[in-house]
């Protein structure tokens, strides 16, 4: 008999650390907290809840199933291009249980995901599969995300809305960084993290004074 081959994740990506993972949460709701008191956010409560004078509590409208972590790569067991490729690079072998430092720079929510945007090193862009910014973005707003950046969609889904898939938060996170690009930014308004700014749509995009540093693992992810 041939020796089986090793089977692929689910996918790659490094893994807040379990105490990073309770730090990170704890200091995002805070924020979500504050976000649905505020006056701006009201003002566009209609797009989370489709009716004006409804009230949200976006502790609840968010939900995430799986632990905190940053995608490098969605393998899904081997159904995906390149997935045999990345698992055998060199780069990728050699990370694997080895810690790392992720730094988080930016949240962002909209009426379908909540997450933190990710800068991603000029070593971590290593494990950066090429071409990863664009999978599966819509044709409309492929340019846009051709001029980004590349790492741009980088982040860590902290939750999504009901019957949304967690791939959406990074579609969302490139949608608002093109939009800025653009110049497109609304309203803003002055935190404590930072500054938030309004972006159409119910997409909101909070920009953190200093940036929040997590401890991760590299490491792959299998359900
Ligand atoms: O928040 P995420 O990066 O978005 O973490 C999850 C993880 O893989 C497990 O589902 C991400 N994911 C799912 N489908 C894709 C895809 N087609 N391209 C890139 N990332 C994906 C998802």
């Amino acid at each position: 008999t041939k020796p089986k081959e090793p089977e692929l994740p689910l996918f790659f990506g490094w893994f807040l650390l379990p105490e990073e993972e309770e730090r990170i949460k704890c200091a995002t709701m805070d924020f979500l907290k504050t976000l649905d008191t505020l006056e701006a956010f009201k003002e566009h409560i209609s797009e989370f809840t489709g009716e004006a004078e409804k009230a949200v509590d976006l502790e609840q409208y968010f939900q995430n199933p799986l632990p905190l972590h940053c995608t490098t790569k969605f393998c899904d067991y081997g159904k995906t291009e390149g997935a045999k490729a990345y698992a055998e690079l060199q780069v990728v072998k050699e990370s694997l249980a080895k810690s790392d430092e992720l730094s988080v720079t930016a949240l962002i929510v909209t009426p379908r995901t909540f997450g933190a945007r990710v800068a991603l090193t000029e070593t971590q862009m290593k494990l950066w599969p090429e071409g990863a910014d664009k999978e599966g973005v819509a044709p409309t707003l492929l340019p846009s995300v051709e001029a980004l950046p590349a790492g741009s969609r980088a982040h860590v889904t902290l939750g999504c809305a009901a019957g949304v898939e967690a791939v959406q938060t990074g579609l969302d996170l490139l949608e608002i960084l093109a939009l800025q690009k653009e110049g497109k930014e609304g309203t803003q308004v002055e935190m404590d993290l930072g500054t938030l700014s309004y972006l159409s749509e119910g997409r909101w995009f909070l920009t953190l004074r200093e940036p929040i540093t997590a401890d991760t693992n590299f490491s792959s992810f299998s359900e």
